[in-house]
């Protein structure tokens, strides 16, 4: 009687948590990532202002409340650190990759081990060279290329209105992250133009790595060899800045009208506040507001929606003659 009394008595205890256990929740990552779209973004580093812009609008695009659980990670310039990152996501399953590539080659293999695990891969801003179709399933960005050809010919026709046209034009070229498809694009596009202008002469070509410090410091070095500069075509913002005070220290005046004529990329707040002063002349926009269109297009592909693959985003560029202060306070970075 005993024996059956406790055999009756296990069965309730086995029965109560038997319930317990079904009704226990979750645990909360758990229940987030059954709803949210999990996305890995490798961020390429914080070099310009731009990057961080482009980080906020992405992280703010890939939020909580739009739907998302968000693992991101700066590589800090690092292409091995990306790779590293991108390996994690994949490990940790995500629904998604997103990447800033920071140099155009060397992403093959990840890549094919992100298609091997079934993870689709959104390449934002900076593009990946020979890749094959199958090895990301879309790219938002800016055509780099195009950049520099609206730099060069408003360069052009600047020259021409002043009519120094015929006149020997020297220039000094510093250029973004080797490799990296900013710098393919508008370097390229200079250079495409030195080989048809005969009085455009390249008097120095340096790194600056889209960063104020470092183009300072080879600024500083170039005019140690030469004063004798017309033209400085910096690959960005940060550069431009840097060109222009290594170049007030030494006593030139950065002026389209009677000086140094500078031309810039992105067109950030700080950027344009130099065009506004003239010492920028030309700023060619780079949209860095990228965070909308990866939000819209991994909606797409939930849906399964059609998506474009390459995607341009639509660029501007401001000049010292027609920017002001409404069009700056009006811009969104
Ligand atoms: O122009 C520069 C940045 O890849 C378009 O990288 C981007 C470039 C941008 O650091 O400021």
């Amino acid at each position: 009687m005993r024996k059956l009394l406790a055999m009756f008595i296990c069965l309730i205890i086995l029965f109560c948590i038997g319930c317990s256990k079904e009704e226990q929740p979750e645990p909360v990552l758990g229940n987030i990532e059954d709803k949210l779209i999990v996305v890995g973004f490798s961020q390429v580093g914080a070099e310009s202002e731009w990057r961080v812009t482009n980080t906020e609008s992405v992280k703010s695009a890939l939020s909580e409340e739009n739907g998302y659980f968000l693992f991101f990670d700066d590589a800090r310039q690092e292409q091995e650190n990306q790779i590293r990152a991108i390996r994690m996501f994949i490990q940790q399953d995500v629904d998604y990759i997103v990447f800033s590539p920071k140099v155009e080659t060397g992403w093959n293999s990840i890549l094919m081990e992100a298609k091997e695990a079934d993870v689709p891969v959104i390449v934002i801003d900076r593009f990946i060279e020979g890749a094959g179709e199958e090895l990301y399933t879309a790219y938002i960005g800016s055509d780099f290329y195009k950049e520099g050809e609206i730099a060069v010919k408003w360069l052009t026709e600047f020259l021409k209105k002043r009519g120094r046209e015929e006149e020997p034009i020297r220039i000094v070229h510093i250029q973004g992250t080797i490799g990296s498809t900013p710098q393919l694009g508008r370097t390229a596009a200079l250079e495409a133009a030195i080989e048809q202008r005969s009085n455009w002469e390249l008097v120095a070509q340096e790194c600056g790595d889209f960063t104020k410090a470092k183009t300072y410091e080879v600024m500083g070095s170039i005019l140690k060899q030469t004063k004798d500069i017309d033209v400085v075509y910096c690959e960005n913002d940060g550069e431009a800045l840097g060109a222009i005070a290594a170049m007030e220290e030494a006593g030139l005046k950065c002026d389209p009208n009677d000086g140094v004529i500078v031309i810039s990329f992105d067109a950030t707040r700080l950027g344009l506040e130099y065009c506004l002063s003239g010492k920028i002349a030309l700023n060619v926009e780079c949209n860095p507001l990228q965070g909308p269109y990866v939000d819209e297009i991994i909606k797409k592909l939930e849906r399964g929606e059609p998506i474009e693959r390459i995607n341009y985003i639509d660029e501007t560029y401001f000049d010292f003659s027609n920017i002001t202060r409404e069009i700056i306070d009006g811009r969104k970075y």
